[in-house]
C-alpha cells in the first residue's frame, strides 16, 4: 500500500523519535524532483539498440502476485512471470493443465501477494539455475525456473500465516525457508477456536525449511522449527565462518494483536533469532522431531506431460527448541527490526530497526563466544536471549531514519535503505563509518546490489525500490506507478542514473549477470518428448472423440492453420476441452487459442507443448476460433468454427481440415 511520505508526529512520537530530528536529516524531504544528474549517466545506461542488458533483474511485483524481469542498465521490462496469480496473457492458471499449480488446502487460489524474490546459490554465489519466491497471503514458496523462465514448482507452507521472511536460501541452495509472520493459534480445529485476547498464551510462530530437489525443483518441507509468538520479518543464511546458521529478524516482541503500529512499538529492543540449522538438520535426521498436523499442497510442473503434478501432505516434522537447546538464540535489536542481513564475508549480520535511528551490527565470532560462555540476560518464552553489548560487533550512528535493509559490495562497503529519511547511505562494515549518502525519489522499501547479499558482490549498481513516485512520471489517475532507481557504485560517490517503472509493487529484488542465464535457455520443447495423454505430434494424429457429455480434441497448431479447423456434433451441455498441440520445432513460435464466449483466458501455447482449454457452450450457432499469436504473415487466416447444435441433435461429431493442399 502507498502511504504518505513521512510518517505522522503521532508515530515518531511513539518511536521515540524527534520530529526535528526527522527534519534535520539530508534527503528527508526533497523540496524539488530535479536531482543532479551528471553528463554521463545517459551513457550508462543506453544500451545500444540490438545489444543486450549486462545483468537479469528479477523484480517481485508486490500485490500482483508475479515476478517481473527487468534489463540492467536500461531497467527494460523483459518478461512478467507469473506465479502466483492468473495470466490471461498465457493462460496460467486458465488452462487445464496450469490449474493445478495454484491448488492449495484452501482450494484453487487465483492470486498472492509476492515480496521477495531469491536467486539459487551454489558455494553461496547465485548460480542462475532458479529464482524463489515467497506467496505471503496464503502463505507459498514459488521456484522459478530460469531455463524457461517459467514457475516450476510452488509448495504450499502449512502452520503459517503471513509468510514474509521467505524464501532466503542457504549457500548451496539446500533449504530456503519460510518464517510467519503473524502467529496464529495452531492444532487442530478445536485448538484453533480461541480468543484473540488469548495471543500469549496459544498464538505461535514458526520457521520452515523447505528442501529443494537439485535435479527436479520438487519442493519439500524438511522441517519447521516451533517458535515463540512473534512477528518474523526478514530473514539471512550465514555463509563462511556463520555457514550452518541461520538468522531472521522478528518485530512484536510485545506479543500485541490489536494496533501493532502503537502497541508492538513499546519495546526499545525486539530480536534477532540465530537458528543452528545444521543442528536442527542432524536432529531431522536423528528423527528427534514430532510428525504434527499440517496439510499443504505441494506443485510440481512437469515439463514431460506440460502438466501440473500435486501431492497432498497431512502433516510436518516440527522441532521443539524447548526440547533441544541450542538450536535458537534471541539477539536483542533496536528496534522493529526489518532488514536481516548477512556481509559477504559471514562475518558480521546487520540488524536494520525500522524506528531505530543507529543500525547494530553484530559479531558472528562474539554470538558463538556469548552461547559458549552462556552470557544471556534472560530468555524470552524459553529461548535464551543473548546479551546486546556481548554480541556486538558495533553500532552505526545516526545513519538516517528507518533503517529498513542491507546489501554488500565487494570492497567491504554497506548500502542501507531509510525508508522516513528516503536515502540510500553507503558505510563501511569494519569502520562502522558513514561515507556516502544519496537521496532516493521517494521512500525506498528494499534495495539491491547485483549479488549484495551473497558471498560474491558483483556491484555495479544499487537499485532502489521505492514506495511513493509522487511527480516523478506523467500521472495515471488516481494511482500512479511505482518506481526502481538506478545508481552506479563504481565511484566514491553514489551517482543516480535512471529511474524505471515498475509493474505491481516492486518490494524486492535481485540481480545477476546475464551471462549467468542465457546459456541455460530452453529455446523449444522437443515434440517426440511431449508425453501429455492428449497430444498429437503431427495432423494425421488429430482427431474429435466424444467421452459422454466431454467432447475431446486433439488439436495442433502450425504457421497458419489449426488442425482441425471445422468441427461438428459439439451439442449444447457439452463440456469441450481443445487439447492443442504446437506442432512448430523452433524458438520464440508460439501460438494462441481463443474460442468465442468461452469464460476462460487464451491458451498460449510453446513449440512442442500440448495446453488445454475447457469450453461449456451455451448457446446453439457457429463458434469462431482463431490463434492469437501474431504468428506469421498469414496468421490473420489462422481461424476455425466450431458448430454447436440443440442437445437432442443428430449431427455426428466430426473434426477435419478441408483443403489441406492449400497452400501448407
Ligand atoms: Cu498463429
Amino acid at each position: 500500500m502507498k502511504r504518505p511520505l513521512m510518517l505522522t508526529t503521532g508515530t515518531l512520537t511513539l518511536a521515540g523519535l524527534a520530529f526535528v530530528l526527522v527534519n534535520s536529516l539530508p534527503g528527508c524531504r526533497p523540496t524539488t524532483t530535479q536531482t543532479v544528474v551528471t553528463g554521463d549517466a545517459a551513457a550508462k545506461v543506453y544500451v545500444k539498440p540490438g545489444t543486450h542488458d549486462e545483468f537479469y533483474n528479477f523484480v517481485s511485483g508486490g500485490f500482483s502476485g508475479q515476478l517481473a524481469v527487468y534489463g540492467l542498465p536500461s531497467g527494460r521490462l523483459l518478461r512478467e512471470v507469473p506465479v502466483f496469480s492468473v495470466d490471461p496473457e498465457s493462460g496460467y492458471g486458465y488452462s487445464e493443465e496450469t490449474k493445478g499449480m495454484l491448488m492449495t488446502s484452501s482450494g484453487f487460489i487465483p492470486w498472492d501477494d509476492s515480496h521477495h524474490p531469491e536467486l539459487s546459490q551454489t558455494d553461496g554465489v547465485p548460480d542462475g539455475k532458479w529464482c524463489f519466491i515467497n506467496g505471503n497471503n496464503t502463505p507459498r514458496i514459488a521456484l522459478v525456473d530460469l531455463g524457461t523462465f517459467r514457475t516450476k514448482s510452488i509448495i504450499e507452507i502449512p502452520n503459517s500465516a503471513g509468510n514474509h521472511s521467505s524464501p532466503f536460501t542457504t549457500g548451496n541452495s539446500e533449504y530456503v525457508v519460510a518464517g510467519t509472520r503473524f502467529s496464529v493459534p495452531m492444532g487442530d480445529d478445536a485448538a484453533r477456536d480461541v480468543s484473540i485476547s488469548t495471543y500469549k498464551e496459544n498464538f505461535k510462530g514458526n520457521v520452515s525449511f523447505i528442501h529443494p530437489d537439485p535435479g527436479t525443483g520438487r519442493m519439500s518441507i524438511a522441517f519447521q522449527i516451533a517458535t515463540p509468538g512473534v512477528n518474523f520479518d526478514l530473514s539471512h543464511a550465514g555463509k563462511g565462518p556463520s555457514e550452518g546458521w541461520f538468522f531472521f529478524s522478528c518485530y512484536n516482541t510485545e506479543q500485541a494483536y490489536s494496533l501493532l503500529e502503537v502497541n508492538a512499538s513499546q519495546r526499545d529492543k525486539d530480536f534477532i533469532m540465530a537458528v543452528n540449522w545444521k543442528l536442527a538438520e542432524q536432529l531431522a535426521k536423528d528423527g528427534k522431531g514430532t510428525r504434527v498436523p499440517g496439510k499443504h499442497y505441494s506443485n510440481w510442473w512437469n515439463e514431460e506431460t506440460h502438466s501440473a503434478e500435486t501431492t497432498v501432505h497431512e502433516d510436518v516434522l516440527q522441532l521443539d527448541p524447548k526440547d533441544h537447546p541450542g538450536l535458537l538464540y534471541f539477539m536483542p535489536c533496536p528496534k522493529s527490526p526489518h532488514g536481516c542481513d548477512v556481509d559477504p564475508t559471514g562475518k558480521y549480520i546487520v540488524g536494520s530497526g525500522k524506528l531505530a535511528a543507529l543500525i547494530p551490527v553484530f559479531s558472528f565470532e562474539k554470538i558463538q563466544k556469548a552461547i559458549a560462555a552462556n552470557d544471556v540476560e534472560g530468555d524470552f518464552a524459553g529461548i535464551p536471549v543473548l546479551k546486546y553489548e556481548s554480541v556486538l560487533h558495533g553500532e552505526v550512528k545516526k545513519p538516517g531514519l528507518g533503517p529498513l535493509h542491507t546489501e554488500f559490495d565487494a570492497n567491504g562497503n554497506a548500502y542501507t535503505s531509510f525508508f522516513v529519511s528516503s536515502e540510500i547511505v553507503k558505510w563501511n562494515v569494519e569502520k562502522l563509518e558513514v561515507v556516502d549518502r544519496v537521496p532516493t525519489y521517494y521512500s525506498i522499501g528494499h534495495l539491491m546490489v547485483p549479488g549484495g547479499d551473497s558471498k560474491k558482490p558483483w556491484g555495479k549498481y544499487v537499485v532502489a525500490y521505492n514506495k511513493i513516485t509522487k511527480d516523478r512520471y506523467l500521472p495515471t489517475g488516481p494511482e500512479l506507478t511505482q518506481s526502481a532507481q538506478l545508481y552506479s557504485i563504481d565511484g566514491d560517490k553514489m551517482e543516480l542514473l535512471l529511474d524505471f517503472p515498475t509493474t505491481g509493487e516492486p518490494h524486492y529484488a535481485q540481480a545477476i549477470p546475464a551471462d549467468l542465464v542465457k546459456p541455460r535457455e530452453v529455446k523449444f520443447f522437443k515434440i517426440e518428448e511431449n508425453k501429455h495423454p492428449f497430444v498429437a505430434k503431427g495432423e494425421k494424429e488429430t482427431k474429435v472423440e466424444r467421452r459422454g457429455k466431454e467432447v475431446h480434441v486433439w488439436m495442433t497448431t502450425i504457421r497458419s492453420h489449426f488442425a482441425p479447423d471445422n468441427i461438428e456434433g459439439v451439442k449444447l451441455g457439452d463440456e469441450v476441452y481443445f487439447h492443442v498441440t504446437n506442432l512448430e520445432q523452433d524458438w520464440d513460435v508460439p501460438h494462441g487459442f481463443a474460442i468465442k464466449g468461452a469464460a476462460n483466458a487464451e491458451l498460449l501455447v510453446m513449440p512442442g507443448e500440448t495446453q488445454t482449454l475447457k469450453w461449456i457452450p451455451t448457446r446453439v450457432g457457429v463458434w469462431p476460433m482463431y490463434c492469437t499469436d501474431f504468428c506469421s504473415a498469414l496468421h490473420q487466416e489462422m481461424q476455425g468454427y466450431v458448430r454447436v447444435s440443440p442437445a437432442n441433435s443428430t449431427v455426428p461429431l466430426k473434426g477435419e481440415t478441408v483443403s489441406v493442399d492449400a497452400g501448407v
